[in-house]
């Protein structure tokens, strides 16, 4: 069932390419769980993308297929990443579009990780 107007999980979607090797990364992290990437086009100084390695389309696909283990590594992956890049200290934010009208360009659940530089306010 197609979930905000995502179709179905396609597992020719770049970030699935990413994920099997096909496609080159900037990889910064990957474990059992998640793998975490440079931005192809980052928009704060650290821009990483941690996605898991499940065949998720979006945060609502996962939250209801994924495992408690998947969710929780997931989740414990990204904030790994956030440290080992020296992002705590100073803050960082972290964002995922659900759905075509949120923004969501690539239809595997992904999670965005900006710092570097102050954020301010969330603007939506
Ligand atoms: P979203 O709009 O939330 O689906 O974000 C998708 C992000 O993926 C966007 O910030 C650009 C990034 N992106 C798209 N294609 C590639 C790629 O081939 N490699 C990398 N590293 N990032 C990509």
């Amino acid at each position: 069932m197609p979930v905000s107007g995502l179709p179905p999980y396609d597992e020719n979607n770049i970030f699935a390419r990413i994920l099997r090797g096909e496609i080159p990364s900037k990889r910064v992290h990957e474990d059992e769980w998640a793998v975490a990437f440079h931005d192809i086009a980052p928009q704060a100084p650290t821009h990483v993308l941690v996605i898991p390695r499940g065949a998720y389309v979006s945060l609502a696909d996962f939250a209801t297929r994924g495992s408690e283990a998947e969710v929780a590594g997931f989740w414990r992956a990204v904030a790994t990443v956030a440290k080992s890049l020296g992002l705590e200290d100073a803050g960082y934010r972290t964002l995922s579009n659900m759905g075509r009208a949120a923004g969501q360009e690539v239809p595997h659940f992904h999670v965005h990780l900006f710092g570097g530089r102050p954020l301010g306010p969330m603007l939506v």
